[in-house]
């Protein structure tokens, strides 16, 4: 056994964990937490857990977000529960520490936090059909449903500003001028054209500064890869990724969701003749989503959801854009160029969206 895999197994018995520890391995899908599975063992059957180190130099403040999470949790299990169905499968569940903590924090400040794998359970970071897609869009809406009466001004604010596209504007210039990495120069032409995009990307956060739409409890972090699905069925079972839930708007989780699972290429996509959005995924997403939240929204929230999906699509790219200027600080990067290949793509999704936000709003509009 490594010294890795003792520090894993040191944390796991900080946990309430039932069974015994088998062995570990690494989940690599997300940009910022790391993520491994354990494997335990427990009246002879394998009974597993996800156990992830916090990443803090994002979440600077990690036990309020795990305030945020467990009651958000909590909250949803009752309502399912009062159903009379199991909620196992449908919310995730944070171990506790001997302490009644959902948290443990190492020695050398390692942020660490456990909760059961969800069983048969599967996930993807690119949907690759529309049933997949229109269940991750059910999943998104029923998870706003559930929280549409939890009291939104009782969560903690995780990372201030979080889809304050203005703001995420103010950062990108900063950047521009810092020119922390040198590669400025290099990557002026994109910089030009996320700066000419500022006017429509920025329009849904300046609709919410004047207050024309309802902050809600939102997942602020959509993306296909948060969805667990039955291996089987491939029906929606659980939304996961919890860490940025907050208060928000309703457009910001539809727009970021159809960011990636209505683009006809990978979010890092070479090929960028390759992208576009994806008509039938788009419309499969929105007929999922709008079936579980559509009949709660304001008709100021109805019109925002396609302009959502441009703010979240630029937005998103020019802060890989922002990180790959800093030096690749934030995202995790698999290869250097990685988060201008990412800056890139979204550029050319964007666009494309941008010619068809009519389309796209009468799509919505088909569904409500
Ligand atoms: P990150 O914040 O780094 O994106 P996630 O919480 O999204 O990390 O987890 C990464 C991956 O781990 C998910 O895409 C999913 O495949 C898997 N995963 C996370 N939690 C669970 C769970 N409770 N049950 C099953 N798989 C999970
Ligand atoms: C990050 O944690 P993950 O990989 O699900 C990021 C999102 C971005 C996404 C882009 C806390 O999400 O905001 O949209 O990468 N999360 C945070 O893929 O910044
Ligand atoms: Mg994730």
């Amino acid at each position: 056994m490594d010294n890795w895999e003792l520090q894993i197994r040191e944390v796991c018995n900080r946990f309430q964990l039932q069974g015994e520890y088998r062995h570990y391995e690494v989940i690599n899908s997300g940009h910022i937490n790391t993520t491994y599975k354990v494997y335990y063992f427990r009246d002879n059957e394998i009974k597993d857990y996800i156990l992830q180190r916090v990443n803090t130099y994002v979440f600077k403040q990690p036990v309020e977000m795990m305030d945020n999470i467990s009651s958000v949790t909590e909250y949803i299990r009752a309502k399912i529960k009062a159903t009379g169905i199991s909620a196992k499968r449908y919310v995730l569940h944070y171990s506790t520490t001997a302490d009644g903590k959902y948290y443990t924090i190492l020695p050398d400040g390692g942020f660490w936090r456990c909760c059961r794998f969800i069983d048969d359970s599967v996930s993807f970071l690119k949907p690759n059909n529309v049933k997949i897609v229109e269940e991750s869009g059910k999943a998104f809406g029923e998870f706003e449903a559930y929280l549409a009466d939890y009291p939104v001004e009782n969560l903690n604010i995780v990372i201030p500003h979080f889809h304050n596209t203005v703001m995420r504007y103010e950062t990108f210039k900063k950047a521009i001028v810092d020119n922390l990495s040198g590669r400025a120069n290099e990557v002026d032409g994109e910089i030009q054209e996320y700066l000419g995009l500022e006017e429509i990307a920025t329009r849904l956060y300046r609709m919410q500064r004047a207050g024309t739409l309802p902050l809600r409890v939102t997942h602020n972090d959509t993306k296909t890869s948060n969805v667990l699905f039955d291996r089987d069925t491939l029906e929606h079972l659980s939304v996961i990724d919890l860490d940025t839930v907050m208060p928000g708007l309703v457009a910001c989780d539809f727009g970021d969701a159809i960011r990636v699972a209505a683009s006809t290429g990978e979010e890092d996509e070479k090929n960028l003749a390759a992208v576009a959005l994806d008509a039938e995924k788009y419309e499969a997403f929105t007929k999922g989503f709008v079936s579980q939240v559509g009949s709660l929204l304001t008709e100021a929230e109805k019109k925002t959801l396609a302009l959502g999906a441009v703010a979240m699509t630029v937005e998103c790219g020019m802060r890989f854009l922002t990180d790959y200027l800093d030096g690749d600080k934030y995202f995790k990067i698999h290869y250097p160029d990685q988060n201008l290949v990412r800056a890139r793509c979204h550029l050319v999704l964007a666009k494309d969206m941008i010619q068809r936000l009519d389309e796209m709003q009468a799509i919505v509009e088909k569904y409500l």
